[in-house]
């Protein structure tokens, strides 16, 4: 036999005139290849925020996975441990006495939530569609484009050129599949879905497919939800015939395929929602429209968001590779517009996994094949739910943060009934997980779990979204959730014995263990720094809204009294009260919380706190560069803080490679989990622009390997949205505009520009004085 090197191969049939070889796509924003996803990591994600799909690409069979996103296992349940209150007191004794193993064991008996570990998010299953003709295909090519959210994948058999285009629209609450063919009658198809849920499949005469099941339990928890996933099959010419169980198309000239799926979740306490009419209205309502404007409607909605922000780093010969070589190429330093690929995938999936109305983007933001899938795709807020919308404010994707504050609303609710149970305290907790049903209790073990700061954290986005829009009537409606917050803190902070100082008791630092055999312990230094913006970010609120005095008084003196940021004998931040950082038995640990303040906070700044900055920066190097995808994905944010281009880029290279990005850009830990995506994008924008320590900055970590380019649409605090343009490494020129009026100062380099801008006005400036 003899073997033909495929790029041979390419070569001889596209020198021969005969282009069996698909090429590029004419939209650069597109992710493409030369065949079929196998993996589910090589299939293409789309979403309009709540319903959520991955299109394989298959020519014998197309699997489209499907996803809804209040389709989790259980039902309304609440974990509050009645034990907990009675043991606190001597929890924090033992902390305090140093008997740090005793203390992690009396947690895990009396503290942990019951059941132990909170719900998955789970799948709806998978529409498959058969094709009869799958021989002699050429001009193979599948792609995702991002500016207009449209899978397609296009081939040609027997001189046929079929086209499969897949849409989710969040105009019209369906997924769309369009198949043609440039001859009459060539569109022959049969339709069915398969799913590991309880749940029957069945045909509603005469071309609809209907999944109608129930969510799995979990953990003791019953499943409370029913769910239903619609097919509706039309085709133009040819005929439809209904099966068992399946629908066939044959010889049409083209077939429209509309999917609706919902479930009977309407709260976290409220499961009395009913799928079937929901599913039946949204088909009813799509089916009226023409596919033309389905897909009008659909675009439309989409580049009002993505539109919002270009970036151009260039664009070299690499480009036009496929996505999938392109990341395995390990020589990418002539592949510029790859990193913009990436970065606007990190926006592509925002706005696709997280919209007004939906769910928050979850571990795997909208996209799960399983019943079981690892960390139960939950919310984990001691880190990968906040990475998730850290490009939301400055990549001008503010909508996209709705979910997420509808979201707090609900944990102020089932937090301050942990609050009260499990702590004898006001106001509200969360601890380091969250689920659909907005359990707050600790899980999975002291060790991960006693941790009570993750409502906290949280608040630091509603707070946010205020800073860069400046829109006082949003404030005003997120106010109660973050001042409702501080009580939980004012009740439950302890004088630790040492320096009087009030700290967080029991707590940790988020997963990593101290030298005395566990991670529980008082005050580690995150804790301190989220109470810090918690308790500013209160006050600053009530002082713009005119209320609470006494509160902002309170908060006031409560901060002053919070442990300090501490640099150990090491030059180190220390993570913990004392200076334990070089002991720990995990040095290189993913998770390097203690840098909190220096990002997203900026309580520790290269400028305003160099001392701090040069220690955040002896911990960044003791930890080492090499993480988990979203590890990989903070220290890139971390060192674009520290104004370190080389260093960033040199981590954006590796978050790049084939072992933290899949074939389809998502973020491989591994396994896939989305945050690294969104700690991407964040990184990129912040080598070209921070908002933060009072000034707009820009290039502030611009990297050699990225001379010439611009990025437009960037927003900053204060309600600016910025173009910048820049060449030969320098700063040609940024454009700022106000959409609140309000001043700013902008700074390059040593230079700085006061400036003070009317609602709407503009201005320009070349960055020298
Ligand atoms: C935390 C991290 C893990 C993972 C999980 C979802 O526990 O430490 O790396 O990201 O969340």
């Amino acid at each position: 036999m003899t073997v033909i090197n495929p790029i041979l191969l390419t070569l001889i049939l596209t020198l021969s005139g005969n282009v069996a070889v698909a090429q590029p796509p004419a939209e650069p924003l597109s992710l493409w290849y030369r065949q079929p996803a196998k993996q589910w990591v090589e299939a293409l994600a789309i979403g309009n925020g709540r319903l959520g799909a991955m299109v394989f690409g298959g020519v014998a069979q197309e699997r489209i996975q499907l996803n809804e996103d209040t389709l989790w296992a259980g039902g309304p349940y609440d974990p509050a441990n009645p034990d907990a209150l009675e043991a606190l007191p001597k929890v924090r004794e033992l902390i305090f006495a140093g008997r740090y193993q005793e203390a992690h064991n009396l947690v895990g008996q009396k503290m942990m939530a019951r059941p132990l570990t909170q719900m998955p998010y789970q799948c709806v299953g998978d529409l498959l569609l058969t094709f009869p003709d799958a021989n002699g295909v050429t001009d193979y090519r599948r792609d995702l484009n991002m500016d207009t959210a449209v899978a397609t994948v296009v081939y040609t058999i027997d001189g046929v050129r079929y086209t499969r285009e897949v849409f989710c629209s969040p105009v019209d609450q369906v997924i769309v599949v369009r198949l043609k063919a440039d001859k009459p009658g060539k569109v022959t198809l049969t339709a069915s879905m398969q799913t590991p849920q309880k749940a029957s499949m069945t045909v509603e005469s005469p071309n609809t497919l209907v999944m109608q099941g129930v969510n799995g339990g979990s953990g003791g928890i019953t499943a409370a939800l029913k769910y239903q996933a619609r097919v509706a099959v039309t085709a133009s010419g040819g005929r439809i015939v209904p099966g068992d169980g399946q629908v066939t198309v044959t010889d049409a000239d083209s077939a429209l395929l509309l999917i609706a799926a919902a479930t009977s979740y309407k709260s976290y306490k409220d499961v009395t929602g009913d799928p079937e009419v929901l599913a039946k209205d949204a088909i009813a309502k799509a089916g009226a429209k023409s596919f033309d404007s389905l897909l009008k409607d659909h675009v439309a909605a989409h580049q009002k968001l993505f539109r919002r922000v270009m970036l151009d780093l260039g664009t070299t010969a690499a480009a036009g590779r496929p996505t999938d070589e392109r990341i395995r190429d390990p020589n990418k330093v002539d592949d510029p517009q790859l990193a913009a690929l990436y970065f606007q995938f990190g926006r592509y999936l925002l706005i696709s996994s997280s919209r007004p109305g939906g769910q928050p983007a979850n571990l795997q933001g909208l996209w799960n094949e399983s019943m079981n899938p690892p960390w139960g795709s939950k919310y984990t807020i001691n880190i990968n739910t906040e990475m998730n919308y850290w490009p939301a404010e400055p990549t001008n994707l503010g909508e996209c943060v709705e979910p997420l504050v509808a979201m707090l609303k609900d944990l102020t609710e089932t937090g301050a009934r942990t609050a009260k149970v499990c702590y004898g305290a006001g106001g509200w907790v969360t601890h380091h997980n969250t689920d659909l049903w907005r359990a707050t209790a600790p899980i999975d073990g002291p060790q991960w779990g006693m941790w009570p700061m993750g409502g906290a954290w949280l608040c630091l986005h509603l707070w946010d979204h205020y800073d860069y829009s400046r829109d006082k009537e949003y404030l005003a409606r997120v106010y109660p959730a973050m001042k409702g917050a501080a009580p939980f803190f004012f009740d439950t902070l302890v004088e630790e014995p040492k320096h009087k100082w009030l700290v967080t008791c029991p707590s940790l630092s988020p997963e990593n263990s101290h030298p005395f055999g566990t991670s529980v312990c008082a005050g580690p230094t995150m804790d301190m720094q989220i109470l810090h913006d918690l308790f500013t970010n209160c006050i600053r609120a009530a002082e713009i809204l005119g209320v609470d005095e006494d509160f902002r008084k309170q908060a006031a003196t409560i901060r002053a009294r919070l442990a300090p940021n501490q640099i150990g004998a090491a030059g180190q931040l220390q993570e913990w009260l004392e200076d334990w950082d070089m002991q720990a038995p995990e040095i290189h640990h993913r998770h390097v919380s203690h840098l909190y303040g220096l990002y997203p906070s900026d309580q520790i700044h290269v400028r305003t706190t160099p001392d701090l900055a040069a220690a955040a920066r002896k911990s960044l190097e003791v930890r080492g560069d090499e993480a988990t995808g979203w590890g990989i994905g903070w220290r890139l944010n971390l060192w674009a803080r520290l104004h370190d281009g080389e260093h960033a880029y040199g981590i954006l290279t590796m978050l790049l490679r084939p072992e933290r990005t899949y074939p389809n850009m998502f973020d491989a830990h591994p396994p896939f989990q989305i945050d690294g995506n969104f700690g991407g994008t964040s990184g990129i924008a912040e080598m070209f622009l921070q908002s933060c320590a009072g000034e707009i900055e820009l290039l502030p970590a611009l990297p050699k390997a990225w001379p010439n380019g611009s990025v437009k649409g960037l927003r900053a605090r204060g309600g600016f949205e910025l173009d910048v343009h820049w060449k030969d490494s320098s700063l040609v020129n940024v454009t700022v505009r106000s959409l609140a009026g309000g001043s700013c100062r902008l700074r390059y380099g040593a230079v700085t520009q006061d400036l003070y801008l009317a609602n709407g006005q503009s201005a320009q400036w070349d960055g020298t004085s």
